[in-house]
Order: C-alpha cells, then sequence, then structure tokens
C-alpha cells in the first residue's frame, strides 16, 4: 500500500459519501477507537501491574467479572454519555439499559457493546475484544432512550465492528460499505488502515467450535461436524469469539456455537444474540459471508430481551448454508 490511512482519514471518507450525514455517526466511530486504544494500553499493562485476576462480583450472567471488563465498561460509557449523540447504550456487562444522565442531552444513536468478550482468556494471556453495534433510535427526538431502542434486528444496524487485543490491536468495522480492518501503531497511537475491503476467503480452511461438549450437541450437530473433518479443515478454537471470527474472517472457515443440553437455563447456546452474534454477523454478510442461527439468518432474529441467547453458525456461506441443511434434515 503506498497510502497510509488512518481511521480518521478513512472514517471521514465514508461520510463524505453521504452527503446528507451529519458527522455524528463519524464521531460516535472515533470515540470508539478511542475506547479500543485505551483498553488496548490497560490489557497490556494488567500484567505487568499484577491487577489481573477477579473483583469477587458476578455479572449478569452469573459470570464472575474480572477488572479489566469493569474498565473496558467504563471506558466506554464515560466516553459516549456526554457526547448528546446516543439515546442509550446497553452492554453485555449490565443487566438493564445504560441510560444518559439527565444532565446531558441525548442523540439520535444506540450503541450495544460487549466491552471485553472472551474475558476468562485475560489471565492467560490471550487475545480477547471488543464488540460493538451502532443503530438509529426508535423513540422520539429529544426524549430518554428506552429498552425498545435496544431491542431491535440486525438488519437496522447502520455500523459495527470489533477491536481485537491480541499480538496486535486491530479495528474491524463496517458501516455497510465493506469490511475494513486497520492496525494499531503503538507507536504513534494511531490505527492504520492495513486490510482495506476484507472478504471472507471461498475456499476454508478452519472450522471452530467448542468439541468438549461435542457428546452435548443434537445428531445433526455431530454429523455436521464430521462432514467437516471429512473436508479436511483444520480445528481451531480460542475460546475468544473475536480472535475466532477475525481468524476465519481473514483465513476462511466456520466458527459455530450450538445449542446444547448442557444448561437447561441455556437452551439456546451461550452467545448473545445483541451484543455478540448481530454485530459480527453484519460484518459475516458485508464480507460476502452469511450467519445463521442454524434455521434463519441472525440478523432477521427480533429480540425480545437485552441478554438473549443464541445458537450461532458464521462464516463462510457455504459452510453455514451446509450447516442449516443438516439442521434441516437434508444433509447432501
Ligand atoms: P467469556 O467472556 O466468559 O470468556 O466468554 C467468551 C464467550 O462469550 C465467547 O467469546 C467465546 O466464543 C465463548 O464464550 C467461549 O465459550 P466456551 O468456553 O463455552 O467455549
Amino acid at each position: 500500500m503506498d497510502r497510509v490511512i488512518t481511521i480518521e482519514r478513512h472514517i471521514l471518507r465514508q461520510q463524505q459519501m453521504h452527503p446528507e450525514a451529519t458527522g455524528t455517526l463519524t464521531s460516535i466511530l472515533y470515540d470508539i477507537a478511542l475506547a479500543g486504544k485505551m483498553i488496548a494500553r490497560e490489557t497490556t499493562r494488567a500484567a505487568l501491574e499484577e491487577i489481573l485476576g477477579l473483583t469477587g462480583r458476578f455479572n449478569v450472567q452469573g459470570e464472575e467479572v474480572a477488572k479489566l471488563d469493569d474498565y473496558a465498561n467504563a471506558a466506554i460509557v464515560r466516553l459516549n454519555q456526554f457526547t448528546g449523540r446516543l439515546a442509550v447504550m446497553g452492554s453485555e456487562e449490565i443487566g438493564d439499559i445504560i441510560p444518559i444522565p439527565d444532565e446531558y442531552p441525548t442523540g439520535r444513536y444506540v450503541l450495544l457493546f460487549d466491552p471485553l468478550d472472551g474475558s476468562s482468556n485475560i489471565d492467560y494471556s490471550v487475545s480477547i475484544g471488543t464488540i460493538f453495534s451502532i443503530l438509529r433510535r426508535k423513540s422520539p427526538d429529544g426524549t430518554r432512550g428506552t429498552v425498545e431502542d435496544c431491542l431491535q434486528s440486525g438488519r437496522n444496524i447502520v455500523a459495527a465492528g470489533y477491536v481485537l487485543y491480541g499480538p496486535s490491536t486491530m479495528m474491524v468495522y463496517s458501516s455497510g460499505n465493506g469490511v475494513q480492518g486497520f492496525t494499531l501503531d503503538q507507536t504513534v497511537g494511531e490505527f492504520l488502515l492495513t486490510h482495506p475491503d476484507i472478504t471472507i476467503p471461498a475456499k476454508p480452511k478452519f472450522y471452530s467450535v467448542n468439541q468438549g461438549y461435542e457428546r452435548h450437541w443434537s445428531r445433526e450437530i455431530q454429523e455436521f461436524t464430521n462432514c467437516l473433518q471429512a473436508k479436511n479443515l483444520s480445528l481451531r478454537y480460542i475460546g475468544s469469539l473475536v480472535a475466532d471470527f477475525h481468524r476465519n474472517l481473514l483465513g476462511g472457515g466456520i466458527f459455530y456455537y450450538p445449542a446444547d443440553t448442557r444448561d437447561p437455563k441455556l437452551p439456546h447456546g451461550k452467545l448473545r444474540l445483541l451484543y455478540e452474534a448481530s454485530p459480527l454477523s453484519f460484518l459475516a454478510e458485508h464480507a460476502g459471508g452469511k450467519a445463521s442461527d442454524g434455521r434463519q439468518p441472525i440478523l432477521d432474529i427480533e429480540p425480545e430481551k437485552l441478554h438473549q441467547r443464541t445458537p450461532l453458525f458464521i462464516g463462510n456461506k457455504e459452510l453455514v448454508e451446509l450447516a442449516e441443511a443438516y439442521i434441516r434434515g437434508d444433509k447432501p
């Protein structure tokens, strides 16, 4: 590449393609990039400062909350609550919606995020990530946002993406016009465009699933997995959705977290529709891939609850369709 394009320049260029744009979405994306840089700094410093470990609190999912989750959540809320751009926020870490405090104006957009996905991996220095999506509010302008503003299907997403904290920090996002990947140059503190117009390779290399749970899957999912093995795909599973998705986005493959019978309280698998599945499904579709709950596109699901779970099959179009065929009972 003969030109250096920072994320700011790129987002601004996208805005200029829409003469009607006010710059509000652009500013929200800048702030997410800034939050990503702050969280990246903390994740790297955490090990050194011995702040790893658990706070002893449990989040709404009943999972222990690591300190970095708190930091990441607070960083995103603090950067966004006073700007007058958002009507309301929703976070995977918080049970209810996050209202904009009364002293600040509200805006036209809704921000949903998982501040630190894969956080059980933090203590092992394994890649983790932040996932986000931005939608337009449904409630009237000038009022406080509501839970209905958050409960929208993925088809209404205006922009979505993630920040991956791995060997390098990357921000990958789409505002509906291709999927772009930026790598953080730590020395200058800028995200630089390194992966323009990402598309999922047509020939898949990987399948990613927690095969430790195989005995709890349906027969259809077991047979689908056998079929992937027969295709000589390599198994790769990190256990951090962002990292697993990112690898398959660049290398080609499928990630799935099916429903299983381990926990009767979680009949639809582990992953959250609004905070994890929908944003990544938006990216997958814009990268030429597909995402499904096994029966319908993830983006078509009308959410009923903020923390709704869904089975997820995401990645190469052909492989996701193959999973759907197995689940329907008409395997090829
Ligand atoms: P944690 O945030 O508790 O580590 O969960 C991560 C996650 O939601 C997602 O990032 C992974 O893909 C998935 O869970 C891993 O779940 P298993 O540990 O059950 O495989």
